[in-house]
């Protein structure tokens, strides 16, 4: 009779601590549950107690029946936990997400820097003359950045350019120069790109920094001459600048790959201590260029009887520094955030003198 009644005890126990433990929603009413089924004064427990007082076989019986209910009891509870763990889990990641649909808050959006609101700049303008866009390394070798542009070894050219040379026998570029024997090299004529890219210098003043940025240009097709070249840099410059009847004259000069070599000027004025871009009697020095000297292309496969072309390079920041009265090229390269705000770009408007529309 008392087994009889401790087995139906059971069976009612177990549906009634089952439904206990399926109904705790979160992990403190699954403790409850745990300890009013297995704790020290748990209902398993205090039937455990009785054992005691039954005779052998019903202890026996019993005792096996309680021990399955207990484990039973533990597997659920232990089930139950994790799903409220797995459900706690997922209702965080939900409100931790971020929508990055949503638009930007004006008052915490950043700037564009004037490098890359420049680089774009001159993109869109060389792009509608018709230029791609090539790219080369960084880190490069004597060959690309001196031997093949006609720097002949042990010239005094080559001191021209304080060169950082790395423990491997590369070197930092000194120039994007280095981009026309790479991309002459491995493709076929004619071409006509522009090039941007970090160039290195051991060089540190208000007008210098070790580190700059270049944008270099390349033109070789069977007929290219020095008229092309002006009325190309001429074109940039005032749809650059914006300024429709801007001054540029072509000063001789010497660089290896070139012959003629010229240094490239717009006109100014420095009238009252400023300085202003536009016709003014004054000339400012922007970059240089020249006609490719008939070495580079012997030095890259091409033909100098067949083909010839022009080459020019400036720098970026000296550009963005005229254009944006930016005094001390230094200051490009301080990562100091109220800086960027009064000289950065709203990342959302199209940069200035994209003239596609
Ligand atoms: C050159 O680097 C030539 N490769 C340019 C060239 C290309 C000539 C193709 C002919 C044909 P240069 O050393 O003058 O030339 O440098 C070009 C421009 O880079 C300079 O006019 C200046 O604007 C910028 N520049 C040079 N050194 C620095 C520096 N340390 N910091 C910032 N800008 C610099």
């Amino acid at each position: 009779m008392l087994e009889k009644f401790v087995m139906t005890d059971i069976t009612a126990l177990k549906s009634e601590l089952a439904t206990m433990i399926e109904a705790a929603n979160d992990l403190q009413s699954l403790d409850a549950a745990r300890v009013a089924a297995l704790g020290k004064k748990g209902r398993i427990t205090d039937l455990m107690k009785t054992l005691g007082g039954m005779d052998p076989e019903t202890r026996k019986t019993t005792g096996q029946a309680l021990n399955a209910l207990k484990d039973e009891i533990a597997g659920l509870i232990a089930r139950q936990e994790s799903a409220l763990k797995k459900q706690e889990m997922a209702g965080r990641l939900a409100g931790e997400s971020v929508d990055i649909t949503l638009s930007p808050r004006p008052e915490k959006r950043g700037r564009i820097h004037p490098i890359s609101q420049t680089v774009e700049e001159l993109t869109a303008i060389f792009a509608d003359m018709g230029f791609t866009v090539a790219e080369g390394p960084d880190i490069e070798d004597d060959f690309h950045n001196f031997t093949a542009l006609n720097f002949p070894p042990g010239h005094p050219a080559r001191e021209m350019q304080d060169t950082f040379f790395l423990n491997s026998g590369e070197l930092l570029r000194t120039h994007t120069s280095s981009v026309q024997i790479r991309h002459m090299e491995s493709h076929k004529p004619p071409h006509k790109f522009i090039c941007f890219g970090r160039t290195y210098r051991s060089d540190y003043d208000m007008t210098h920094t070790p580190m700059f940025h270049q944008i270099e240009g390349l033109m070789i097709d069977k007929d290219v001459n020095m008229g092309h070249l002006k009325g190309c840099l001429l074109d940039f410059v005032r749809a650059f600048f914006g300024i429709d009847d801007l001054p540029l004259r072509f000063r001789p000069s010497f660089f290896p790959f070139v012959e003629p070599g010229a240094e490239v000027d717009i006109g100014c004025s420095r009238e009252g201590g400023g300085l202003k871009i536009g016709a003014g009697g004054d000339w400012l020095e922007i970059g240089g260029c020249g006609i490719v000297h008939p070495n580079v292309l012997k030095n890259c496969g091409i033909d100098p009887n067949e083909y010839q072309g022009f080459a020019f390079g400036m720098g970026i920041e000296r550009m963005a520094m005229l254009k944006y009265g930016i005094p001390d090229l230094r200051t490009f390269f301080e990562p100091d955030v109220r800086w960027l705000d009064h000289y950065g770009f709203d990342p959302l408007s199209r940069p200035n003198n994209a003239t596609g529309q």
